[in-house]
């Protein structure tokens, strides 16, 4: 099925905008915004802007993040047509999850989050997104099933647990952040994967990669992560648009079988 078509059995507002979105840009790349410094971030959407559908954000890595940073974001995600999602893994008990989530929708539109705590922390959730400061806005969260970096903890017991969850909860879950093909069959998530890069390997704290066309064609991306093979390019613009163009290209192949 195409993105567009899957919209059609999205139960999340936010999952249906992201691949109503996808199809419109023709784009399933959303950059990891790691960097250093709030400049350097302002200049790499500027550029990149046009050829994603996601920005994936960690709000505290910015040593001067303040609510004003936030309001720029969603000037700029405006501006170009793309969606913020804050990588913050909440992983916290259903009453602080509430608290995290909702201050974190003052901007983003999508957080991700680790369902260690179970039910009740998406109960907070469900909490959060009823008091959202514009509750008719798309929102929703990306719950972590499987992990990319080497010897994480999460069990196949974990993960299947997690796709349980995201059924039960279907109307606040955009997706999964997941490695391999989903355990469920429902098109209307998002199978979010970070771990992409041209050169498949890793780093030295344990990430681990895999081709942009491996996390289409054979692990079941739909959105694709990434971050350094992007940001740390010397011409970001022009490594997004390629990055953009090899993973578009994977999908549409990925869709014509
Ligand atoms: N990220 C991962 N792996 C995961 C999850 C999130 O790498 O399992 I969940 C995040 C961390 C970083 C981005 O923000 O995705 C990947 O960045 P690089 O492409 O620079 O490795």
């Amino acid at each position: 099925m195409t993105f567009r078509e899957r919209s059609d059995h999205a139960q999340n507002h936010l999952a249906r905008s992201i691949l109503v979105l996808m199809e419109q840009k023709k784009s399933n790349l959303c950059v990891a915004l790691d960097v250093p410094t709030w400049e350097e971030a302002v200049r790499i959407l500027q550029e990149v802007g046009e050829y994603v559908v996601v920005v994936k954000t960690h709000f505290d890595t910015f040593p001067d993040w303040s609510p004003a940073r936030g309001e720029q974001l969603k000037k700029l995600a405006a501006l170009h047509s793309f969606i913020i999602v804050e990588d913050r893994k909440f992983g916290d008990i259903g009453n602080i999850i509430k608290s995290q989530i909702k201050a974190v929708f003052g901007w983003a539109q999508g957080a991700t989050m680790h369902t260690i705590c179970g039910e009740g922390s998406l109960e907070g959730v469900r909490m959060a997104v009823e008091e959202a400061s514009d509750p008719s806005l798309a929102r929703g969260v990306f719950l972590v099933s499987e992990l990319s970096c080497a010897e994480n903890l999460i069990s196949a017991q974990y993960t299947k647990k997690t796709t349980e969850l995201a059924i039960q909860y279907s109307s606040l879950v955009t997706g999964l952040v997941a490695q391999n093909p989903l355990l469920l069959k429902e098109p209307g998530f998002v199978q979010l994967t970070p771990g992409v890069s041209s050169k498949p390997g890793g780093d030295n704290l344990g990430q681990k990669y895999v081709t942009p066309r491996d996390a289409v064609l054979l692990k079941g991306g739909d959105l694709i992560v990434v971050g350094r093979a992007i940001t740390q390019s010397p011409d970001p613009k022009d490594a997004a648009r390629k990055m953009r163009n090899e993973l578009w290209n994977a999908y549409a192949e990925r869709v014509s079988d």
